[in-house]
């Protein structure tokens, strides 16, 4: 019997990323700066980009991208602060892909954007593998998920910017170390920049905020 050896996961994996350049190109073409941010449900995604419009929403041009499963919960959350979204449901997948977001880029008005903000399917592990055409990639990790999180979940933190350690407020209540989930971050990729935050706490928000205007300083 003869065997034929079929690479079909590098093969998805290639065609993707020639998709997400053709996203960055688009992208670069309008002056966007696109953010794919990924974490676990409930790691604190949505909050983080509410609050990111909040702040950035008077001085950027802020288009959103919701990714999920199922459901337009996030997408609703987003209408409020009257920003276009568009709301990208997976079906049974774990995380978007470069067409996906192409798809979704078909009906955002990309004249009239600077930041595009993605939230990612939830999930630690698939999505680290499928480049969207971001300029930047940016995962959060709430100390609710254990202190062991990062080291849990090598891959992703190899591959992103910026490493948000969510819900500092509650550490001790949940008993973790968000100093030891900060030093795990850096371990696995020293050129990562991290950030403790709490919706509770103000001024922690701020580095997040920095960030992206730094980054639509130096991408643009
Ligand atoms: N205590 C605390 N709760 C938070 C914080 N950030 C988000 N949450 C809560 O965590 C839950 C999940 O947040 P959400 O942004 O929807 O997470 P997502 O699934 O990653 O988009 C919500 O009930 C938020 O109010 C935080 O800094 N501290
Ligand atoms: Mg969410």
């Amino acid at each position: 019997m003869c065997e034929i050896e079929v690479e079909v996961g590098h093969d998805v994996l290639e065609a993707n990323e020639e998709l997400a350049l053709r996203n960055h190109h688009l992208l670069n073409g309008f002056g966007i700066i696109a953010f794919n941010i990924m974490g676990a449900i409930g790691s604190g995604k949505t909050t983080l980009i509410e609050l990111a419009i909040e702040r950035l929403g008077g001085r950027y041009r802020i288009g959103v991208i919701a990714g999920d499963i199922v459901a337009d919960i996030d997408a609703n959350r987003f209408k409020r602060y009257d920003v276009p979204v568009i709301a990208m449901n997976t079906g049974k997948e774990c995380h978007l892909d470069a067409l996906l977001v192409k798809n979704a880029l078909d009906q955002l008005p990309l004249e009239d954007l600077d930041i595009l903000l993605i939230e990612n399917v939830g999930n630690l592990i698939c999505p680290a593998d499928y480049s969207l055409g971001e300029s930047k990639r940016v995962v959060i990790v709430s100390v609710s998920e254990g202190d062991d999180i990062v080291e849990k979940h090598p891959m992703i933190f190899k591959t992103c910017d910026l490493a948000i350690v969510n819900k500092v407020d509650i550490s001790d209540a949940v008993g973790a170390d968000a100093d030891k989930m900060v030093s795990d971050a850096l371990r696995l990729n020293p050129s990562i920049k991290v950030l403790k935050t709490s919706k509770k706490v103000g001024e922690s928000i701020d580095g997040w905020i920095e960030f992206i205007e730094a980054s639509m300083n130096v991408c643009r």
